[in-house]
């Protein structure tokens, strides 16, 4: 059994629900359970910036299937949402993306995957949810936990609590 953690994003269509949809789906996959999800955040695009808003969360799930296998069920959740990659730009537009940040503290480098996420430590919309769910944890490369990836960050996109965008001043 391997603890993963993994960021759901969406900036497309009903974010809401597609973000929703996709947790309930993973919850529903053979040889996935789900312990615990962050809160959910609204987040500025990173990388490209003239695009919508984007949700996003993190989940913990555990799991008894290998890295690549957790990777093709997120792709094919992915695609059952509508997700169409030959239609995308790089960090552009999506519906539905699901990416594993940590699997365990395995260090994975292959054609197809690379674990953990190798832009992880560059984007708040990873860093806060994780903050959330585990301070503590070590990136297993960078030797560094979650906090200070976060206090390390030099460009700090706005991530807003789902719902409070807007009411900076409040
Ligand atoms: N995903 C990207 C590119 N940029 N920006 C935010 N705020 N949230 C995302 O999930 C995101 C992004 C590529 O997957
Ligand atoms: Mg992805
Ligand atoms: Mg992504």
């Amino acid at each position: 059994m391997a603890i993963a953690y993994l960021c759901l994003g969406s900036n497309s269509g009903d974010r809401l629900k597609l973000i929703e949809q996709a947790v309930s789906f993973l919850g529903l996959t053979e040889n996935i359970k789900l312990i615990r999800s962050s809160a959910l955040y609204e987040t500025e695009p990173w990388g490209v910036k003239e695009q919508n808003w984007f949700l996003n969360l993190a989940v913990e799930i555990k799991t008894s299937l290998s890295a690549q296998d957790l990777m093709m069920k997120c792709l094919n959740i992915e695609k059952t949402l509508g997700r169409n990659r030959d239609k995308e730009q790089r960090w552009g537009e999506r519906p539905i993306d699901i990416d594993i940040i940590f699997y365990d503290k395995e260090i994975i480098n292959t054609e197809i995957l690379t674990i953990p996420h190798p832009r992880m430590h560059q984007r708040a919309f990873v860093l806060v949810p994780l903050l959330e769910l585990i301070p503590d944890f070590v990136h297993p490369v960078l030797n560094k936990s979650i906090s200070d990836l976060y206090d390390d960050l030099e460009q700090v996109e706005d991530v807003f609590l789902y719902g409070t965008r807007g009411c900076k001043n409040v």
